[in-house]
């Protein structure tokens, strides 16, 4: 049997999600707007563009295109300089064996992920190698919750969609995953994560006997 896995990156594979946070903060409190952590779940997995229009929407503010696009490209840049730094240390627990395993198993992998820096940071980390298709920001047109990034991701590993399963650590994305109609599995806190089929905290909290059972179609 096999199945496709699509990954999202990150809060997922590694935790770039708290380099967002950190530069969308910065960038917002030099704007005087503030956003709680639950409003900062709702920049998780969203667009670049969408991030920021829903930051001056929480502050009540207008920008001209010409100071929203130069702001993205500050958030960017401080993001980077974040990012600048990592390496495989910074994958989260387990990750590397669900990878290992799949691979042992011959399941399809791929990555599933709305960043625009998602494969410069896969190569930091040393796991570009591991995907059999790689899918993010500059391939879609349409940013999460809207399935396009998962169904060209099974598309390129020759999969039909309900014959995927999708690892995401934020509400768009699992959003995503259950319109393309695909298996949605969590990864973060389940009154966050409530509309996925599964959620697990962390990867190490996935034992290898379920992810057996999803290849069996014993999970479905
Ligand atoms: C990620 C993050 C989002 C971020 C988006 C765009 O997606 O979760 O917070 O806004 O990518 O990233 P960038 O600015 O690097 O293009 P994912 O889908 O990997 O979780
Ligand atoms: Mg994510």
């Amino acid at each position: 049997n096999k199945k496709g896995f699509i990954f999202d990156l990150d809060g997922v594979i590694v935790d770039t999600a708290k380099y967002h946070f950190l530069a969308w903060r910065k960038l917002a409190n030099g704007l005087g707007i503030d956003f709680t952590h639950e409003e900062n779940e709702q920049l998780k997995g969203v667009s670049r563009v969408r991030s920021l229009e829903k930051i001056l929407e929480w502050g009540g503010k207008t920008l001209s295109q010409d100071e929203f696009t130069s702001l993205m490209a500050k958030k960017n840049e401080e993001y980077l300089s974040y990012i600048s730094t990592m390496d495989a240390s910074e994958i989260l627990p387990h990750v590397s064996k669900v990878l290992e395993f799949l691979e042992e198993k011959h399941q399809a992998v791929a990555l599933g992920s709305a960043s625009k820096n998602a494969r410069p940071i896969l190569e930091k980390v040393s796991l570009l190698e591991k995907f059999n298709a790689i899918v993010d920001g500059n391939d879609v047109s349409k940013a999460k919750p809207d399935p396009e990034v998962f169904l060209i991701g099974a598309k390129l590993l020759n999969m039909q969609p309900q014959d995927c399963i999708v690892f995401e650590d934020s509400v768009a994305g699992v959003k995503a995953a259950n319109t393309a109609n695909m298996i949605s599995i969590g990864i973060g806190e389940k009154d966050v994560l409530h509309e996925a089929d599964y959620v697990f905290k962390d990867f190490t909290e996935m034992s290898q006997e379920f992810v057996e059972a999803i290849i069996s179609n014993k999970v479905t």
